[in-house]
């Protein structure tokens, strides 16, 4: 399956590894975790994780690195768990001599500039650089293990969604062999910042409802600055709507500093994926997400009638 990968790897000795922009467990952990197993197998290549990284796991798992342009350059660039280049974090992956990219998102077509894996039924990247791991017969020591372990968590909420929960759990077991610590990584991914009881209860103060099905809270860019918070940070809160009864599609909009609009959308039951790639966004089946460049009351209303679209015919 990574026969085509393996062989890009081969042939660069610099590599640096892209993910996406407001990076989460996924993004984060593949990238650590890939970087690892690289190091151990490849220790005369230079390979780098760009971007922000999980701040909190830092001390736990590693940091991410500081390239030049000139490395990124000469470099292979991998790029993980992104369908849209134009969602990297880094830019200037487009300035890398050479791309290959492994992801779990349905696959939007935007990005084919190398050889690429893309599964999206895999519960997460991780399980993919598991796969990628296994397939290869490369050591996965206990920070990638971590790594791993922390993606899968994260992007099946907890272990809670998954095409193959068998598949899922195996992978899980074999991780906790390797000495993985699921209540240390718990903790850490618990801990929030206090600004979030702040914005935790703006969304739960601004709740609106729609009776075709809709629960949702939108935030303006000034209510935002207000509070100092970030589109991202107010995006971030979409499950305090989750599994509310009657309303089976939840979302939570915020106007971004440019007068654009991100979205944020899950759903118990229906297919809202495309809802986000009308506005140009993407993600998986239950949950998705966009940023689009209008923002206002005319643009909510064209997003209630396209979920209240989903939850109509999915209810027929
Ligand atoms: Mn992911």
């Amino acid at each position: 399956m990574f026969e085509a990968i393996i062989s890009k790897i081969e042939q660069y000795d610099s590599i640096v590894i892209f993910g996406h922009l407001n990076p989460d467990g996924d993004c984060y952990g593949s990238q650590i975790a890939l970087r690892n197993i690289l190091r151990t197998r490849y220790p005369e290549k230079q390979v780098y994780c760009v971007g922000s990284g999980l701040k909190k796991f830092f001390d736990i798992l590693g940091k991410m690195d500081v390239v030049s342009d000139e490395i990124i350059a000469r470099s292979l660039a991998i790029v993980l768990d992104s369908n849209d280049i134009n969602r990297l974090e880094d830019q200037r992956a487009w300035k890398a001599r050479d791309f290959a990219k492994i992801d779990h998102h349905i696959d939007t077509h935007t990005f084919h500039e190398g050889p690429e894996v893309i599964d999206d039924n895999a519960t997460s990247t991780c399980e993919l650089i598991y796969r990628f791991a296994k397939e290869n017969n490369l050591e996965i020591d206990l920070i990638a293990g971590s790594a791993l372990y922390l993606g899968m968590m994260t992007d099946t909420a907890r272990f809670q969604f998954a095409n193959n929960f068998v598949r899922m759990f195996e992978i899980a077991r074999d991780l906790c062999d390797l000495g993985v610590d699921p209540i240390l990584l718990n903790k850490t991914n618990n801990l929030v910042p206090e600004i979030s009881i702040t914005i935790k209860s703006f969304v739960y103060s601004h709740v609106r409802k729609d009776e075709r099905g809709i629960i949702y809270a939108v935030a303006t860019k000034k209510e935002r600055e207000e509070l100092g918070v970030t589109s991202a940070q107010i995006c971030g809160n979409t499950s305090l709507l989750s599994y509310v009864t009657g309303y089976p599609v939840w979302f939570v909009a915020s106007e971004t500093d440019n007068g654009g609009m991100q979205v944020e959308m899950r759903s118990s039951t229906f297919d809202i994926q495309k809802i986000a790639m009308h506005f140009g966004g993407g993600g998986h089946a239950f949950a998705a997400g966009f940023t689009y460049k209008k923002f206002g009351q005319e643009v909510i209303n064209e997003l209630l009638d396209l979920f209240a679209e989903v939850v109509k015919k999915g209810n027929e």
